[in-house]
C-alpha cells in the first residue's frame, strides 16, 4: 500500500455531516456518435457545466499503457517519486496542491503537454526505463487534446457559431498552454473509524483553462456541485470521459456556460487514479466573449490574456472564486 509522506490525518480537512454519497444519475450523456451531439453539449454545458461522453473510438490501450505506468510509478518508494518533484511547473507533487497552502490525501504528477519541459524530471524518477512511460504519456495526450478539440468543434456548432474551430484552434496551436495531471488517491483506513466524515482528496475548485477531460478508473469520489450548491456524487465509469467548463470557457461564452466547481473525497478502502487534460489558450491569447455570441450584449468581465487569468488564478487558495476579480461591477 503506498503511504503518503508524514500520514497523520489531522492536517487534511474533513467534510462534516456531508450527505451518504448516494449517486446523482442525472449526468448527461453524449453519444458522440450521435448527429444531435451538438446540441446536447450546448445543454450539459448550460444545466451542469459537466457531462460525460462516450463513443469516440479513442484507443483503448494508450489508457490502459498510461495507467499501468502511472501504477507503477506510484507504487515507487516515496524517496524514488520525490526525485521527480516539486511539481513546478512540472513534477510528483505530494499532498501538497498549489503554492498557497491547500492540502489533500493525493499524490500526484503534473505535467506540460510540451514534452521537453517533462523529460528532464521524469527521466530521473522512472531511472533506468523512461521511454516506456514517455511514450504512453504521448499516445494518451496526443489521443486527449484530439478528442477535446472535436467536443469544442461540436459546441461551436451547437451554439451556431460559423467558425467552428473557435475554440479548438486555441489548443491545436502549437503554443496552446495545456496540462496533463495524474491524481493518485490512497485508500485512507483511519476513515472508517472517523463517524462518517469525509476526507478532503482534492478541495473545492474550478478548472481556469477552456475544457477539462478525465477518466479516472472504477473508484468513486468526484462530486460536482449544481447550480442550487448542492454536491453531488458522479458515479465512477471507467469506459466514459468526464468533461469539465472551465473558467475561460465560462467568459468567452459571457457566462451562458459556467465553470463547474468540483472536489474529490478520498476514499477508506480504494484507491482513486485520474488521468485528466487541462486544455488551455496560448498565454498571449485575450480571453474575450465571443463576438458571434454576443448579439450586441456587454461583456460581463474584464479585458485579459490567458497569461494575466493563470498568474492571479495561480496565487489564489484553490476553493477562492478566481473569475472574481475580473467580473466587471
Ligand atoms: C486546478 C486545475 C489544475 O489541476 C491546475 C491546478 C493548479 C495546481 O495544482 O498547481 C492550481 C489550481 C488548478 C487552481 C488554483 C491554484 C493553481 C492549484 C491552486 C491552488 C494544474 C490548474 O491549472 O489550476
Amino acid at each position: 500500500m503506498v503511504i503518503l509522506s508524514k500520514p497523520t490525518t489531522q492536517q487534511y480537512s474533513y467534510i462534516k455531516n456531508c450527505k451518504p454519497t448516494t449517486f446523482f444519475s442525472g449526468i448527461p450523456m453524449i453519444d458522440l456518435s450521435k448527429p444531435d451531439s451538438n446540441n446536447l453539449i450546448v445543454k450539459a454545458c448550460e444545466e451542469f457545466g459537466f457531462f460525460k461522453v462516450i463513443n469516440y473510438g479513442f484507443p483503448m490501450e494508450f489508457i490502459t499503457d498510461l495507467e499501468s505506468e502511472a501504477i507503477k510509478f506510484f507504487s515507487k518508494p516515496l524517496s524514488e517519486k520525490e526525485r521527480a518533484g516539486p511539481p513546478n511547473p512540472s513534477g510528483y507533487g505530494n499532498r501538497s496542491i498549489g503554492a498557497n497552502g491547500d492540502v489533500g490525501w493525493v499524490e500526484y504528477l503534473l505535467l506540460t503537454t510540451n514534452h521537453e519541459n517533462n523529460s528532464v524530471r521524469l527521466a530521473s524518477a522512472f531511472g533506468n526505463n523512461p521511454e516506456k512511460f514517455r511514450c504512453a504519456l504521448k499516445d494518451y495526450m496526443s489521443s486527449v487534446r484530439k478528442m477535446a478539440c472535436e467536443i469544442l468543434e461540436l459546441m461551436a456548432d451547437g451554439l451556431k457559431i460559423q467558425n467552428r474551430n473557435v475554440f479548438s484552434e486555441l489548443l491545436m496551436d502549437e503554443q496552446s498552454d495545456s496540462v496533463f495531471r495524474l491524481n493518485h488517491y490512497p485508500p485512507c483506513p483511519e476513515l472508517q473509524a472517523s463517524n462518517g466524515q469525509n476526507m478532503i482528496g482534492f478541495g473545492e475548485h474550478t478548472d481556469p483553462q477552456i475544457i477539462s477531460v478525465l477518466r479516472s478508473n472504477n473508484t468513486s469520489g468526484l462530486q460536482i456541485c449544481l447550480r442550487d450548491g448542492n454536491w453531488i456524487s458522479v458515479p465512477p465509469d471507467q469506459s466514459s470521459f468526464f468533461i469539465n467548463v472551465g473558467d475561460s470557457l465560462q467568459v468567452m461564452t459571457n457566462g451562458r456556460f459556467q465553470s463547474v466547481r468540483h472536489r474529490v473525497l478520498a476514499n477508506s478502502y480504494k484507491s482513486r487514479l485520474s488521468m485528466i487534460f487541462f486544455g488551455g489558450p496560448p498565454l498571449s491569447e485575450r480571453i474575450a466573449p465571443l463576438p458571434s455570441l454576443g448579439k450586441g450584449e456587454e461583456s460581463l468581465y474584464k479585458e485579459f490574456t490567458w497569461f494575466e487569468y493563470k498568474k492571479s488564478a495561480y496565487v489564489s487558495k484553490l476553493a477562492d472564486n478566481k473569475l472574481g476579480h475580473f467580473k466587471k461591477v
